[in-house]
């Protein structure tokens, strides 16, 4: 498995300067014997929800993909079919219908798509708030993902895809765990600046670990979590991405907050040792004791 990390991506970076940079990291994997590389969230523009764009329509349109593969594109997933090596990427889709995602995909070693994920946890907010140092309006420029989470039998085992705040819930890890997922996918961007509480600031590594290590033992499952860290357009994001075992345990972890890649042997009979014993779903789980949290949001 190769965990392709990204450095930042400036707001006036063109499409085919990132993939130049996305091209180099998926050789580079496929020298060191990967057969699946996965990149960021948005990995192919700067993160624009920091920014709020309504006068300037034609900018914000800009950061969306309106065909995958599209135009600059194609060559990733002609270089994927060319070394026969598999990626995940996530990037701002707009549909035929004019409908916003916070998207990611799956691609096989023949380049061909596996599946397609469409976030479903969109955090920030939908209004301007000229208060803080730079907005986070995802939820302004996507929609909720409709479709969950689902799994794909890819790449000799059981995919599932994931992007940035899903993360953070229990329920995205849970909800891929009983379709007995054995390796998740997450692309992220995370500022280490949080404008609603800043005494959150000096704990993002801790709570990015913290949660996916939490997924993965809870789950029996891999978890490759990938950031676009470093200073992107003047604001701080973290980096540490990670391969993550089923024991919970990081076996591969990002030393710098650039483009860099990390490897890892990922052999996915390991999640058995989870699945089958402490975490035998079958046996010991009482879904009748967790109605809660399909039934309602809070205990309003
Ligand atoms: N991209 C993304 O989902 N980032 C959020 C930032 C915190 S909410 C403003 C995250 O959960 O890391």
């Amino acid at each position: 498995m190769g965990a392709a990390q990204l450095g930042p991506i400036a707001k006036d970076n063109t499409r085919n300067e990132v993939v130049d940079r996305l091209v180099t990291l998926m050789k580079e994997a496929s020298d060191q014997g990967c057969e699946l590389v996965v990149f960021p969230e948005l990995a192919l523009t700067t993160f624009f929800p920091r920014w709020y764009l309504d006068d300037v329509p034609e900018e914000l349109n800009s950061y969306y993909e309106t065909e995958m593969p599209g135009p600059e594109t194609q060559r990733l997933f002609d270089q994927a079919k060319l070394l026969s090596i598999g990626f995940y990427l996530g990037y701002a889709e707009l549909t035929s219908e004019g409908r916003r995602f916070n998207t990611s995909i799956l691609v096989d070693e023949n380049g061909s798509l596996v599946g397609k994920y469409r976030k479903v946890h969109l955090p920030g907010h939908e209004e301007h708030e000229p208060e803080r140092p730079f907005q986070h309006l995802e939820r302004r420029y996507f929609e909720e993902g409709p479709d969950g989470f689902s799994v794909w039998e890819a790449f000799g085992g059981v995919m599932g895809m994931a992007l940035c705040n899903d993360r953070r819930w229990p329920e995205t890890y849970r909800v891929m765990g009983l379709q007995n997922v054995e390796m998740i996918l997450i692309g992220y961007n995370t500022p280490l600046h949080y404008a609603p509480d800043p005494s959150q600031n000096p704990l993002q590594s801790f709570h990015n670990h913290l949660v996916m290590q939490a997924g993965a033992y809870q789950n029996g499952t891999w978890v490759i979590g990938v950031a676009k860290g470093g200073v992107e357009e003047g604001v701080d994001s973290l980096a540490e991405s990670v391969i993550i075992a089923p024991s919970g345990q990081i076996v591969a972890q990002a030393k710098t907050s650039g483009d860099e890649l990390l490897v890892a042997d990922c052999d996915l009979d390991w999640c058995k040792h989870y699945k089958d014993t402490l975490f035998d779903f079958d046996r010991y789980r009482r879904p009748e004791m967790y109605e809660f949290i399909t039934r309602q949001k809070t205990d309003q």
